[in-house]
């Protein structure tokens, strides 16, 4: 099981490299690697456990973090009125974003990361809509489309499989400046 001192931090060259695509048959290797990732993420979500642990609360996580430059991310996005069903439970493999919406939206909280253990105030423009093109477990090609908070999260583990971080994108002049379009998230 991950924790904490698993996470890679910032200022690790991997967290700056691009990944390697993920070939198929996934070998036994990269099927741990996702179940590992997305265990992190459950964990972290259950308060006992994360309490027990120390863990951050997460709600995705991609390979770089956890020192594997491959492009394969896990997403847990808990549902909204507390029901156990989650809003989006996924692991993209190759994901590749085939559409942004012209609407941008940003997380009125700015963002925070699993990787960098300061915090960077600002808000983060992202799209409000995307569709992933990514593969499945058995290696066929999928797409999904996603809007709001969980397509927030998948643009930011997206980003990550892709050497960028989030505090990359703020504007550091003028964090708190947003295009007046720009839908606010909370
Ligand atoms: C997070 N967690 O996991 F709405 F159960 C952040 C951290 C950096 C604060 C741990 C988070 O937003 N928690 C959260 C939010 C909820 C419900 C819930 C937990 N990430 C993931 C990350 O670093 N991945 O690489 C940062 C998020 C900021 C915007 C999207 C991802
Ligand atoms: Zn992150």
């Amino acid at each position: 099981m991950y924790l904490m001192k698993d996470i890679v931090r910032d200022g690790d060259p991997v967290l700056r490299k691009v990944s390697q695509k993920v070939e198929f048959p996934l070998s036994d290797e990269d099927k741990k690697l996702a179940d590992d990732m997305m265990e992190y993420l459950i964990n972290s979500q259950d308060e006992k456990i994360a309490e027990k642990h120390q863990l951050r609360a997460g709600v995705g996580l991609a390979a770089p973090q956890v020192g594997v430059s491959k492009m394969m991310a896990s997403v847990l996005v808990p549902a909204e009125d507390g029901s156990d069903k989650p809003q989006l439970k996924i692991t993209l493999i190759n994901p590749v974003i085939v559409r942004n919406s012209v609407q941008n939206a940003a997380l009125s909280e700015g963002e925070g990361c699993l990787s960098v253990d300061k915090d960077v105030p600002g808000f983060v423009p992202r799209s409000d809509r995307i569709t992933i093109k990514y593969d499945d477990f058995d290696g066929n090609s999928q797409t999904l489309r996603v809007r709001d908070y969980p397509a927030i999260v998948c643009q930011h583990e997206i980003d990550h499989l892709n050497g960028h971080l989030y505090y990359d994108k703020i504007d550091k002049k003028q964090p708190f400046e947003l295009d007046p379009s720009t839908v606010v998230i909370s």
